[in-house]
């Protein structure tokens, strides 16, 4: 019979083959330098996307298959309003969704103002593994992903309908700060007026092999025009990965990402030389130079995950979270710095 002592040390024993996975075990033999898994999420609710990634990089999985299956956790959620089924609509009750995922090899798909279908992560997915294009868009899109075998639903939940009806009394377009916090889990009667807004899951990961992969998935901001497209699923904007290099994601005001072509321009940062933090900083400050009044109005974040496991963010305001996952620990959330 195995003593507490004895378990102890067998778990620990145990923990970083399971955790490493049996190619890093066995790099770790050959004399090589293990990589350490790690996947890293935007916002609070990254933390239980980080846990569905990690079931699956924990024991050897692949990167691109860690962050579809984190992705599809908030896509899920009920209680976020702003990814997936419970996402907020535009201003005229459509429930229409962004996603991108990209592989560190360079492959990538899309799909843009997606309708009726609850994981468009998985139909992003599809474009990029079935079909000779990148980004699908609108109808075209969700003939596709039917084609595909997803199911179309109505997304529109009865609380999202009651945002919106509480919305169109005023129908102001006014993105709040840090809307992506304040509207997890919250009622109709918990919103003040017209001031609410949303967010988006961007998830990084580096599996055992040094693959890299992300995803992006949103319903973008709420009472938006309808067909209005935001950053994530624009490769380049909310997301990008490059084995060489690393990854990055974004958060926020979508057309200020869009503007400076911010997950590139992070990755791109970082194979200059720069730190995650470093480069997400000076991708944030280029938004601030060139919008410094209103840029104090508006919340834009970015996380970046080097190709050795190294993490970095910044935002314009604070409350920008991100929530960190690997072998350690599964469920770090921490505060990224900001400029205001
Ligand atoms: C968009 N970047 O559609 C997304 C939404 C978001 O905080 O992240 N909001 O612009």
């Amino acid at each position: 019979m195995t003593d507490r002592r004895g378990f102890l040390t067998a778990a620990l024993r145990g923990v970083p083959a399971l955790a490493l996975g049996a190619s890093a075990a066995a790099a770790t033999a050959r004399g090589a330098k293990a990589i350490a898994p790690r996947v890293v999420s935007t916002w609070d609710f990254g933390v239980a996307a980080n846990r569905a990634a990690w079931a699956l990089l924990g024991v050897d999985g692949r990167a691109l298959d860690a962050v579809e299956a984190g992705a599809r956790v908030p896509e899920a959620d009920l209680k976020n309003h702003s990814v997936g089924r419970a996402g907020y609509p535009d201003r005229d009750g459509h429930v229409s969704l962004d996603a991108s995922i990209m592989d560190g090899d360079g492959s990538c798909g899309a799909v843009a103002a997606l309708e009726h279908i609850a994981h468009p992560i998985s139909v992003a997915r599809a474009v990029m593994e079935k079909t000779p294009h990148v980004l699908l868009a609108g109808d075209g899109a969700l003939q596709f992903a039917l084609e595909q075998g997803f199911t179309r639903e109505e997304l529109l939940t009865t609380e999202s309908e009651q945002a919106w009806q509480e919305w169109l009394k005023k129908a102001q377009y006014a993105p709040a700060v840090n809307g992506e916090v304040k509207n997890y889990g919250a009622r109709p009667g918990d919103m003040p007026g017209g001031k609410n807004n949303h967010d988006t899951l961007g998830m990084l990961a580096l599996d055992a092999h040094g693959n890299m992969a992300g995803a992006c998935t949103t319903s973008g901001m709420a009472w938006k025009l309808r067909g209005r497209v935001g950053d994530s699923p624009i490769i380049g904007a909310g997301l990008y990965v490059d084995n060489e290099v690393g990854a990055a994601t974004s958060t926020g005001v979508g057309e200020e990402v869009i503007r400076i072509a911010g997950s590139f321009l992070v990755v791109e940062l970082m194979r200059q030389g720069r730190s995650p933090r470093e480069a997400c900083r000076e991708a944030v400050m280029r938004i601030v130079r060139r919008k410094p009044k209103s840029a104090r109005e508006i919340q834009v974040g970015f996380l970046a995950l080097d190709r050795h496991g190294d993490v970095g963010a910044f935002a314009l305001q604070k409350g920008f979270n991100y929530a960190i996952c690997d072998a350690s620990k599964q469920d770090a959330l921490r505060p990224a710095e900001s400029v205001y």
